[in-house]
């Protein structure tokens, strides 16, 4: 059997036990394909990793090689594969007295993290590593990440597939079809509220989305706050953060960067711009992508975007550029 290196950060989180198993049961490499684990924690928590470790061999799965747990960020991430960011700082937690609420704050505290992250993985994890970054605010993680890992062989993605996912759903309930149905959607920019899912290029059966539904006001009115907001609605049902769908989102984008995308798709993520769409080069923007079947990620080019894509592209471009200033001295 082959044998790959992955390697996860905030292991103990709500995501991470949703994820962990689906890691290493043969869904998401393969059935071919034994999973060495490391776990990686912060040093107050890292020995509740045991207990997930237990687990996971408790389920007994084939594809299962060494499950390791560690404090220690470059014994996590020394010749990783697949490295998953998810571990960060979430909003609202209290350090030094003061309640982290604001976004400049966020992005400062994390980013912190994501310099020494990102300049083990750079220095340690093998030259084609894949780096998905889900830990919030992501797409600014990425882009320190990447600027610290200085490593041009190496290939860093921000997640934006869970707002895809209820993109699709969404358009699959107005227009009352099976989800599978929906293809090509696109998270145009950062995984925030500006992010921009595009119903005009997705479609329903080959068609676009927006002319099968057929209905402007509910298209350009109602549907981006729906998806915009959902994480927020999951929260007020459950009591409790989308950790599952996070999860599958996380699986979904590993299995679209590994094999290749169907002709009549793409897939979302955020990757770093080389210019495309007059997206500014470097930032880490939610483009449309595909996989070839030499396993290289590219951005789809020649999507056509209407004067309301090109509205709402511009305020996450704006956004994601005035989060790239916040964090200038951590990426210079
Ligand atoms: P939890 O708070 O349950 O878990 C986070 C874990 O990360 C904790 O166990 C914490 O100890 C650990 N951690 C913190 N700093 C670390 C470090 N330096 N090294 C290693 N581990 C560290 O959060 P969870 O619900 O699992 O969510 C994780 C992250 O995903 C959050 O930032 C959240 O905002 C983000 N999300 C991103 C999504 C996306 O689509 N990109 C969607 C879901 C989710 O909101």
């Amino acid at each position: 059997m082959k044998e790959i290196n992955v390697a996860v950060t905030g292991g103990a989180g709500q995501i991470a036990y949703s994820l962990l198993p689906r890691l290493v049961s043969g869904e998401t490499f393969g059935p071919d394909t034994k999973v060495n684990l490391r776990l990686i924690e912060i040093p107050q928590v890292v020995d509740k990793l045991q207990g997930t470790i237990m687990e996971l061999i408790d389920c007994g799965f084939d594809q299962t090689g060494d499950l390791t747990a560690t404090s220690d960020i470059k014994e996590g991430v020394k010749d990783a594969d697949w490295v998953l960011l998810v571990g960060s700082i979430p909003r609202g937690i209290v350090i030094d007295g003061k309640k982290i609420e604001e976004r400049s704050d966020l992005l400062k505290i994390n980013g912190g993290i994501f310099t020494d992250q990102g300049s083990a993985i750079g220095e340690l994890a093998k030259s084609d590593a894949k780096i998905l970054v889900v830990g919030n605010p992501a797409n600014t993680n990425a882009l320190i990440g990447m600027n610290k890992a200085n490593n041009n062989s190496q290939q860093w993605f921000a997640m934006t597939a869970l707002d895809a996912n209820r993109a699709k759903a969404q358009l699959a309930e107005k227009a009352n079809v099976e989800i599978s149905s929906v293809k090509n959607m696109v998270i145009w920019g950062n995984h925030s509220p500006t992010m921009y899912p595009d119903p005009y290029n997705a479609t329903i059966d080959g068609k676009s989305a927006a002319e099968v539904i057929n209905d402007a006001s509910w298209i350009e009115d109602e549907y981006l706050p729906l998806v915009q907001q959902r994480g927020k609605a999951v929260i007020d049902a459950r009591g409790a953060s989308s950790a599952a769908s996070a999860a599958n989102a996380a699986i979904d984008t590993v299995k679209s960067v590994i094999n290749p995308t169907n002709d009549e798709d793409c897939f979302s993520a955020a990757v770093v711009s080389d210019g495309s769409y007059g997206v500014p080069e470097g930032l880490i923007f939610g483009f449309p992508l595909r996989t070839t079947e030499d396993g290289k990620v590219e951005i789809i080019q020649g999507i056509e975007l209407n004067e309301f894509a090109q509205t709402k592209i511009k305020v996450t471009t704006d956004e994601l550029e005035s989060e790239r200033e916040a964090v200038a001295d951590l990426i210079s």
